[in-house]
């Protein structure tokens, strides 16, 4: 646990077999490195805020109780809270921490009032991340929400970068404002501003990039957004480099095109598992 001196913000590390490593920052319980095999697997942006002025730009933002713009913030508060950390153990294979997020005024007098426990668990092994949040209505009213792991992956060029995993599938396009797309490529790849909201993706998809890959596995989230801002909207992030577009691509398992709804006492968990070099059946 290392509480930084220079007032930025707290963050476990985890070390695990294989050089393998996972950084977690309180605020939002972002995770914002991954490496595996002693490289980074992740995408952080040069530019991201690592002062709680903003969301972090990179890692694994949590984005709950709402995806994309609406009544709250921008997807939502949960990545700009800051969480509790509940602990950090070894289980078997794996180094774990947990942190736990619930209600607070703020949350309380927002649009989205409700009494909730986010109890988020980020499990380290030497090939493999997995972040699964387990989310509880401890309410005495049902409620709904959307929520997703924005997911930046680290790529060496996203010029020859390839998506896998998605044919098949229907999709939104943010950008076209098309809706119920057919999906009928084995191979995606991404060459201009793409934003994409895969629907019932089938299980994995993986991103390959030269002889590596990293495939995505998703448990109980239905969709899968696929996003790379490209320069025009890079130039317009003053939390991301101008050409580090070119360095990373958002894959994001959440249930975004349906809402989660949980009766009081409920308890539902959702997340992803990472996995390096992962060979697809
Ligand atoms: O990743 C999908 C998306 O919803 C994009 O539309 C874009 O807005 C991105 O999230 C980043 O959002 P942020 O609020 O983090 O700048």
């Amino acid at each position: 646990k290392i509480n930084s001196s220079d007032g930025s913000l707290e963050r476990i590390i985890l070390k695990g077999q294989n050089k393998s490593s996972v950084e977690i920052y309180l605020y939002g319980a972002t995770v914002t490195s991954w490496k595996s095999g002693g490289r980074e697997r992740l995408f952080l942006s040069s530019q991201a805020k690592l002062d709680g002025s903003k969301a972090i730009r990179g890692g694994i933002p949590l984005v709950f109780p709402q995806f994309g713009p609406g009544e709250l913030p921008q997807h939502g508060f949960a990545r700009t809270r800051k969480w509790e950390f509940l602990d950090a153990f070894e289980h078997g294979e794996s180094m774990v921490a947990q942190f736990r997020l619930t209600e607070n005024e703020e949350t309380l007098a927002s649009k989205w009032p409700y009494k909730f426990i986010l109890n988020y668990t980020v499990d380290l092994t030497a090939t493999t991340l997995s972040t699964i949040i387990k989310y509880e209505n401890t309410d005495t009213r049902e409620f709904s929400f959307t929520s997703l792991m924005h997911t930046y992956f680290r790529v060496p060029d996203i010029s020859s970068t390839v998506v896998r995993g998605l044919e098949g599938s229907l999709y939104a396009n943010k950008i076209t404002g098309a809706d119920n797309v057919a999906e009928d490529r084995e191979n995606v790849m991404i060459a201009e501003n793409e934003d994409r909201v895969y629907i019932n993706v089938p299980d994995t998809v993986s991103i390959k990039y030269g002889k590596e890959q990293v495939s995505v596995r998703r448990f109980n989230f239905e969709d899968v957004v696929l996003w790379n801002p490209w320069a025009e909207k890079a130039a317009e992030m003053s939390d991301f480099g101008d050409n580090e577009f070119k360095n990373m691509i958002c894959v994001e398992p959440g249930t975004v095109s349906n809402r989660i709804s949980l009766r009081p006492g409920q308890v539902i968990s959702c997340g992803q598992l990472l996995a390096v070099n992962d060979v697809l059946a």
